[in-house]
């Protein structure tokens, strides 16, 4: 079991292992996929893997999929040259976005992370209101959110303040680090927020500097990287998969290719802590079911015209809650396609009309 450990395993997983599966597989950890192509590790050897069709036919949404992250039982064949993967052991969390351009479909970006790194650059990618959907999520899923300002060369002392001082009036707890991959010394600041054996995501948009900051720390320029257009400094999505890469000081990192677009799903614990003191507000509403657009009593409009909280942050919260509503229904109208809850709907109506 040593192995696992390096890799993160720990008590969590152990304690909901199956012992029956453990009789024609092992542990393994996902630690780059593409497509249907696998890559899993036990510690010492990565191991090319398939999942079972089973599993492929038996999901019923992307969550059912092992993911990079994921812990899997895996049958490993001819010493380590192939393996199957049968199945997931329960995750400790996972991440995930709705993806560009769909209408209900979401994407996991990644399972078992005890902190997501942040990446935002210090250029034009900075944009305080993308922080706070990664926030939301970060937050939803039960994550640790480190704030990481990256190429911090570009700006100011002061400029670079002020960034940090907006960062915390939107959440004052929130560890933010700034770095720039020139300077050795300020990736250590970075180096110091990590453990052995855990696991570390990178999130950003293409181009913020995700993998500058991988080689830097693993100390070898293995992982490609590219210069980012100078009209608008948007990277053209160098890194293309996801992965896991285990640090020399033993701490886990994943690689991410950047995002263009971060919308929120099912937002609603995470939604309450990024907007802690809004959040708090509407507990004061005259009406429970208020929806903070033109009611009497309402205590955030209240708030808003007082100068409590500002119209920017006001109508960021409204859009987060309304995309939010939004998603919930269309996962309605998504199950009510599915056969077997349509059925069941259809024999609900169907008791309800013998009754009458
Ligand atoms: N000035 C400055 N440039 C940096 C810094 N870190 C990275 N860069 C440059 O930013 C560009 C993009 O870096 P990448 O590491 O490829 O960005 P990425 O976030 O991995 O991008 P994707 O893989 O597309 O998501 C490269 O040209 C880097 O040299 C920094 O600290 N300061
Ligand atoms: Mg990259
Ligand atoms: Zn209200």
């Amino acid at each position: 079991m040593m192995n696992l450990e390096i890799l993160g395993f720990d008590e969590y997983f152990r304690a909901s292992l199956e012992a029956e599966k453990l009789e024609y597989s092992s542990p393994a950890r996902v630690v780059t996929m593409s497509r249907e192509q696998y890559v899993v590790s036990c510690g010492k050897l990565d191991i090319p893997a398939e999942i079972t069709g089973k599993l492929r036919f038996s999901a019923t949404g992307p969550e059912d999929i092992p993911t990079v992250g994921d812990w899997v039982y895996a049958q490993i064949f001819d010493q380590g040259d192939f393996a199957v993967i049968h199945g997931i052991i329960p995750r400790r969390n996972y991440l995930r976005r709705k993806m560009a351009g769909k209408k209900v479909d979401h994407q996991i970006i990644g399972a078992n992370i005890d902190t997501a790194f942040l990446v935002q650059s210090l250029d034009h990618d900075y944009n305080l209101r993308r922080l706070e959907r990664y926030l939301v999520a970060i937050l939803d899923a039960s994550i640790e959110p480190v704030v990481l300002l990256s190429k911090e060369d570009l700006l100011s002392d002061k400029e670079l303040a002020q960034k940090q001082e907006e960062i915390r009036s939107l959440m004052p707890d929130i560890d933010i680090v700034s770095f720039s991959s020139l300077d050795n010394e300020s990736v250590e600041k970075v180096r110091k927020k990590m453990s052995p054996g855990k696991t570390y995501c990178l999130l950003g948009s293409s181009g913020v500097g995700k993998t500058t900051l991988l080689n830097r720390l693993t100390g070898e320029g293995t992982f490609r990287t590219k210069e980012v257009r100078k009209s608008d400094s948007r990277g053209r999505h160098t890194t293309t998969r996801r992965q896991l890469i285990t640090l020399p000081d033993g701490a886990i990192l994943m690689d991410n290719p950047g995002m263009r677009e971060f919308a929120n799903i099912g937002v609603s614990d995470g939604i309450d802590r990024t907007f802690e003191d809004i959040s708090q507000m509407a507990g004061q509403c005259r009406f429970s079911d208020c929806t903070h657009t033109g009611e009497k009593g309402c205590a955030i409009l209240s708030a808003l015209g007082s100068g409590e909280i500002s119209r920017e942050r006001y109508e960021n919260f409204m859009k987060i809650k309304r995309e939010s509503a939004f998603h919930e229904m269309s996962y309605l109208e998504k199950r009510r396609r599915d056969k077997q809850f349509g059925k069941m709907c259809k024999e609900i109506m169907k008791h309800r009309k013998d009754k009458k």
